[in-house]
């Protein structure tokens, strides 16, 4: 039977299934009656229909008259080669080589990560990223690449959008198969918060490298090269491009800040380029690159190795226009930012503006400005269906030297504020920020040690701690734990290593360890895990899987149960994932390539006395009933 209902199947038919087509195609399996995936999808339509959806409760809604967002429409004619296919054909070093003798401004497309983690808390879903994915195939092909994956977008899609990180890789990389796509790696953190198993980081690059990612950007939250060599080593493994990267932070011309100056970066890149970076990275998650002081770093890296360099950016403080202006004349062979409408403020600098910044000039960066405003124009009406999302910043902000905080994680920790009640002290905790980096001996503050210094900085000030206070070893302090884990050295070490007598008081006597911490750490028992999950979830697990699971076993547990439960989610228009549907509205969700279900809300009946309230659809013309409890 099983054989029989493949064979019938329209996928199968049309030559299209995919890797995980038995496992996304449980009605194969279906002899008898049973919910099939249409049925779960109702049942998730008809509850948040009538209860909502948790994420968006109590937060600006999208206007009543929001026009569905349009991509461009593409030829059928593959598109032109682009950087993936030289990687492809010639393999890092050639595209390397490449980077540096060509003239034109190469530019990295942020919009589907850094650009949506940085302006709507992550939350853009897999479908409004792969509508448009064929046209940046087709009208962008000079971009270097597309950051698309990695960061925070990892946790964020299994956790809150319910739905599967690998899955929406595969799917770009397939729409869009002639331009690198690229992703953040948190080296030995891997997408996590806090350092993995080496077996667990090199089986994870080797997953995300088969799955698609062409460009991997391997940074480490303390700028320790020590602890970035497991996923670096991995990625020249298997054969895709070691973005090896520095984190920037404090300002090269402020004599105050000499921990990090001119001379420390030079040093880490060329421990960087022996470590077998095929480009250097150069990471300014906070937007603190001054322009002046681009024109001295870019020239001095430039000397010291012989790498590419490829620039990141944020636009805070309202001025990454004029720092990557100032590095491309300076000879920066990369750089990256967003699509128009969702570039400025946290996120990157406006792709747009650059592009014309350039043109008729010699670092022209070939890119087709009508089809950026194009592209550009649909990710303004994909915007406009996160408004629950967005942040409220209305302008950019120089406290953003003040405090330091990096652009992903700005909106993050003023929400998390929020949630304490400490909004209007907004200004205090950017004080406090700064503070505590100080206390901890001035560090580099990026995912995961960015993380660790917001936790102290809102613990001090809902408690009214000052830092002499919390330095003082008379005073009695309660520690958060991930500032417990860090002063142990569960992250690895600042240069110089962090105070001694914070760290004394915050471990009260227990000894820190200053080990790379992947060399403490046991390897995991890969197969184990698989056969456990395997049993606890009653399904099959393949290797994407199991890489969800490794790095975030409750989240990837929670997320395959709902999935059982409530089915492919992700193929659902963002509107209704989201605020459900309107009686008499009809929406389409393409649940396999060419099997289109119609599904049509007809009406909402009244509460029964269990609680429950009927639900009334038409699918594919067929009137369907669906019991979902009401939790109001
Ligand atoms: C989330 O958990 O925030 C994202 C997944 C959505 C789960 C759905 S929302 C409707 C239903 N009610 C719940 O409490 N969970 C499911
Ligand atoms: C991340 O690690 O998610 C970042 O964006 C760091 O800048
Ligand atoms: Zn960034």
């Amino acid at each position: 039977a099983f054989v029989e209902n493949l064979l019938k199947h329209p996928t199968f038919l049309n030559y299209q299934y995919h890797t995980k087509f038995i496992d996304e195609t449980p009605e194969l399996f279906d002899f008898r009656p049973r919910r099939d995936r249409a049925s779960r999808l109702l049942r998730y339509v008809a509850d948040i229909t009538v209860n909502g959806h948790p994420e968006t409760q109590g937060r600006p809604k999208p206007a009543a008259d929001l026009k569905p967002a349009r991509a461009p429409r593409v030829p059928v004619e593959p598109p032109a080669a682009g950087t993936r296919t030289m990687l492809d054909a010639e393999g890092p070093e050639a595209v390397a080589r490449w980077m540096k003798d060509q003239k034109q401004l190469l530019i990295t497309d942020t919009t589907m990560r850094d650009g949506h983690q940085s302006l709507l808390a992550t939350r853009m879903r897999s479908n409004d990223m792969i509508k448009v994915a064929p046209a940046y195939a087709h009208n962008l092909p000079q971009l270097f690449s597309v950051e698309c994956w990695g960061g925070a977008t990892f946790d964020v899609a299994y956790r809150f959008l319910q739905e599967c990180p690998w899955q929406r890789l595969r799917d770009i990389r397939k729409a869009m198969p002639n331009i690198m796509t690229q992703m953040l790696l948190r080296a030995s953190n891997g997408v996590g918060y806090t350092n993995y198993p080496d077996n667990v980081v090199q089986g994870f690059v080797k997953q995300a490298a088969e799955s698609g990612v062409d460009v991997f950007r391997v940074f480490d939250s303390l700028n320790w090269v020590e602890n970035m060599r497991v996923a670096m080593d991995a990625v020249g493994e298997s054969g895709k491009i070691v973005e090896g990267t520095i984190c920037y932070t404090g300002n090269i011309l402020d004599p105050e800040r000499a921990k990090y100056d001119v001379k420390y970066y030079v040093e880490m890149a060329r421990e960087l380029e022996k470590a077998g970076a095929h480009v250097l990275g150069l990471k300014d998650m906070a937007g603190l690159l001054r322009p002046e002081a681009a024109k001295v770093l870019i020239p001095a890296l430039k000397d010291a190795v012989d790498l590419p360099i490829h620039f990141h950016t944020h636009d805070t403080a309202g001025i990454a226009a004029g720092t990557i202006l100032a590095a491309s004349e300076h000879g920066v062979d990369a750089v990256d930012c967003a699509m128009d409408a969702l570039s400025g403020n946290t996120s990157q600098a406006t792709l747009g503006t650059i592009v014309e910044s350039l043109r008729f000039t010699e670092r022209d960066t070939g890119l087709d400005i009508g089809a950026i405003r194009e592209i550009s124009r649909y990710w303004e009406a994909v915007r406009a269906q996160y408004t629950a999302f967005e942040s409220g910043m209305q302008a950019p902000a120089s406290e953003v030297y003040l405090h330091e905080m990096p652009g992903g994680q700005f909106t993050n920790l003023k929400a998390q504020a929020r949630s304490m009640g400490l909004e209007d002290r907004w200004h205090e905790v950017a004080q406090m920020y700064a503070d505590v980096n100080q206390m901890f001996g001035d560090i580099v503050k990026v995912t995961p040690s960015s993380k660790v210094v917001g936790d102290m900085a809102l613990m001090m000030v809902s408690q009214g701690l000052t830092r002499e206070e919390v330095e003082d070893p008379a005073v009695d302090v309660s520690f958060p734990d991930s500032v417990i884990g860090m002063l142990r050295g569960d992250l690895g070490q600042p240069p110089n290593g962090f105070p001694k007598g914070i760290v004394k008081k915050a471990l009260k006597g227990e000894k820190p360890s200053t080990e790379r911490p992947g060399k403490r750490l046991e390897p995991v028992d890969i197969e184990a895990a698989r056969a456990e999950l395997s049993a606890k979830l009653d399904v099959e697990i393949d290797d994407e899987d199991l890489n969800g699971y490794l790095m975030y076993p409750k989240v990837f547990t929670d997320y395959a149960t709902r999935h059982a439960e409530y089915g492919p989610v992700r193929t659902l228009p963002t509107k209704t994932f989201f605020y459900g549907m309107d009686q008499g509205e009809e929406i389409e969700a393409e649940i396999d390539p060419g099997v289109t279900l119609v599904i049509r809300l007809v009406a909402v009946g009244e509460t029964n006395d269990e609680g429950e309230v009927r639900v009334f659809f038409e699918l594919n013309g067929q009137p369907r009933t669906v019991r979902v409890p009401n939790r109001l």
